[in-house]
């Protein structure tokens, strides 16, 4: 019982110092705050496999640090995201966390709603939905896991780096979510509340699903470097009690 907190789309990486700091003030006040805490994906900006922890570089140790002292305290659920998809059971073990499922539905304070990262409803995508259905393959992964720590870390760059080159030329609607995806999972799931993040359109949308209302909240993304242009600082996370879902941004904190 009490409030469950999520959050999304942190991105944390090697550069990612302010994050890094406003991310661990965070973990704090949620584990005095909330009774869970839910992370549905992209906590990290790349994850090339459970066992780049046991190597892991400084900012890296101080970050999972952070989320294994959160998690003594309070249940912590990592999800996968569209970045740290490669994220697995070693990892969750050595934090005291554990691994939330693809999709999943979440019942909070009488409350049922569909959780996941929510890139599984960006269809318009074709792209990236190619991209997806390779690196979720099994054998692919295999493939990739079995390539050495450094070799892996020079792909995953070049991933990001392709990446943000197509992102620059896909029009805004491509990369939001397609309304037939998210209709079909509500009516699947059998919900009439969709929570997920990815898009870094944060808010709460309300749609009709055969005739029922239903909302779609989004999470935030992450961006607290001070070589941000000025007033693009930004993160948050949101807040599910009896009164339902509600967005905090990190400045209001
Ligand atoms: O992540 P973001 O916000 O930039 O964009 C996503 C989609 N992109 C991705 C790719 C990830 O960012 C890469 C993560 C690396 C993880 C590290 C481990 C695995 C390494 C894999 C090595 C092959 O998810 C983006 C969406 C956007 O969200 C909005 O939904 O549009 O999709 C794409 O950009 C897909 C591109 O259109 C095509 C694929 C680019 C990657 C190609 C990899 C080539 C690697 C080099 C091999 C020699
Ligand atoms: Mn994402």
């Amino acid at each position: 019982d009490g409030p469950v907190w999520l959050a999304s789309d942190v991105h944390l990486g090697q550069h990612t110092t302010g994050t890094a700091e406003a991310f661990r003030d965070f973990l704090k006040l949620a584990a005095s705050e909330a009774s869970a805490l839910l992370l549905p994906g992209d906590i990290f900006d790349a994850w090339i496999g459970d066992d780049v922890a046991v190597v892991a570089p400084p900012w890296l140790a101080q970050d999972l640090m952070a989320i294994k002292a959160c998690a003594a305290q309070i249940p912590v659920w990592l999800g996968r995201g569209n970045r740290d998809f490669l994220m697995g059971g070693a990892l969750v073990a050595g934090l005291g966390a554990q691994l939330l499922p693809e999709q999943v539905l979440v019942t909070i304070a009488g409350r049922t709603m569909l959780l996941s990262h929510g890139d599984e409803y960006c269809t318009d995508d074709v792209a990236y939905q190619q991209f997806r259905t390779m690196v979720r393959n099994p054998a692919w992964q295999s493939g990739f896991l079995s390539k050495s720590i450094p070799e892996r870390l020079s792909l995953a760059a070049q991933a990001r780096g392709e990446s943000m080159v197509a992102n620059q030329t896909k029009s805004m609607e491509i990369m939001d979510v397609n309304a037939d995806a998210v209709a079909a999972a509500i009516r699947t799931a059998g919900v009439s509340l969709v929570v997920h993040g990815h898009t870094h359109r944060p808010g709460r949308n309300v749609l009709s699903v055969d005739g029922r209302i239903c909302e779609r909240w989004v999470l935030p993304d992450w961006d607290c470097e001070s070589s941000a242009p000025a007033g693009k600082m930004r993160g948050g996370w949101m807040v599910i009690d009896e009164d339902g879902p509600a967005l905090f941004d990190l400045d209001q904190a």
